[in-house]
């Protein structure tokens, strides 16, 4: 027996494995090999479904006080290309979806130089009460962090405030990659993994749940990508606190890393199985369309992704900004049910907390 026969094995009989025995599989075993294991370890938790929901994206704003490298998105103030919506574009933008039974509203946007806590608590009340009927899952851990520091309030008490206002969840994003290192390369200024682990913590331990992200395919390396995977692991295990996990694969265009160029389909294969066998306490694995392609999101279900996100509705710019073919993102329910169909699979649709939703 190799090693990779042995490490297969201890999947197959859902055992934990080690960082180590990660970096052996993601070096070593053939790519079959991964998508059979991750799609048994998937079949396990959510059986032959595939979750999506009826959401739509709010970015309020553009602009940012940090400048992280990868980012195509963040305009300084003054470009022809920055945005900075008012509090009633934002009720606007809302109203646009009225009707489109959505159960998601997804804020995530620049972390804006002037706005503070008070504002943002505002922003959710009015957004919530054009749609009292879907959750608010709002703010990366990084413009969370940077609001609650900027109002001198412990953590519990910020996100308590914006709980008030009707937050209900927390958005992935800001994980980028955590090892200190190489996170001080890619985006310098930007908060700190300790603070993005303090905001998910704090959450959890208030009853939030909330998913994780990490941004895969630049400079790092794969014990990078492990070391990332095993401190999410940790905080799950501490809490379980975390409904998805979201491999975000680094898109290149009009940012300042660009040389680098993108990893292969088959790279985000692996991430995406290696993501489902290592994080064997989280639910789920999200192979997020806009910013895959819907083709290589249907690909994914097939690797151990068992949720593709939501229908969109022409609301995001942050991948259409950095590279994704779509420009103008969307998908009906009907083709999110032949994408299942196709990887065998049945779609199903979901609340942001995973309650299914029957029409
Ligand atoms: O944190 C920025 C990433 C994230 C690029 O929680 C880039 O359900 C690739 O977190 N190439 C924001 N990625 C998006 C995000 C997210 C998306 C969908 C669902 C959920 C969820 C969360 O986008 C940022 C950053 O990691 N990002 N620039 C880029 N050039």
């Amino acid at each position: 027996m190799t090693r990779v026969d042995d490490i297969a094995d201890k999947l197959r009989r859902s055992e934990r494995i080690t960082g180590d025995e990660a970096l052996v599989m993601w070096r070593e075993a053939p790519l079959w090999l991964l998508g059979e294991l991750a799609v048994a370890a998937k079949r396990r938790v959510s059986g032959d479904k595939v979750y999506y929901n009826r959401n739509f994206h709010v970015e309020p704003t553009n602009l940012c006080v940090f400048n992280c490298r990868f980012c195509s998105y963040r305009r300084p103030k003054g470009s022809p290309e920055a945005w900075d919506y008012s509090l009633e574009d934002i009720e606007r933008i809302v109203r646009s979806h009225a009707g489109s039974g959505a159960t998601e509203i997804h804020i995530v946007g620049g972390v804006h130089p002037d706005h503070d806590i008070y504002y943002y608590a505002e922003m959710i009340r009015r957004v919530k009460a054009l749609m009292p009927g879907a959750a608010i899952k709002a703010f990366t851990a990084i413009e969370l962090s940077y609001m609650i520091r900027k109002a001198g309030l412990p953590t519990r008490e910020g996100l308590q405030l914006l709980v008030d206002a009707g937050m209900e969840s927390i958005p992935g994003g800001g994980a980028e990659i955590f090892d200190e290192e190489l996170r001080a390369r890619i985006c310098p200024e930007k908060g700190s993994t300790a603070e993005w682990f303090d905001i998910h913590r704090t959450a959890h331990r208030m009853g939030l749940k909330s998913n994780a992200t990490i941004l895969y395919g630049h400079i790092e390396t794969l014990e990078h990508r492990v070391d990332h995977l095993l401190r999410l692991r940790a905080l799950q295990d501490e809490t379980g606190g975390f409904n998805a996990f979201i491999p975000l694969k680094y898109r290149n265009y009009g940012n300042s890393m660009s040389a680098i160029g993108e990893v292969s389909v088959v790279e985000d294969m692996r991430m995406l199985a290696m993501s489902r066998l290592v994080l064997d306490n989280v639910p789920h694995i999200k192979a997020y369309w806009v910013m895959y392609g819907k083709q290589t999101a249907e690909m994914a279900l097939g690797f151990g992704a068992d949720d593709i996100d939501g229908t969109i509705d022409d609301s995001t710019k942050i991948y259409s900004m950095a590279g994704a073919d779509d420009k103008r993102p969307r998908i009906t329910m009907a083709e999110i049910e032949e994408m299942a169909r196709n990887a065998g699979m049945r779609a199903v649709e979901r609340d942001t907390f995973y309650n299914e939703i029957t029409r």
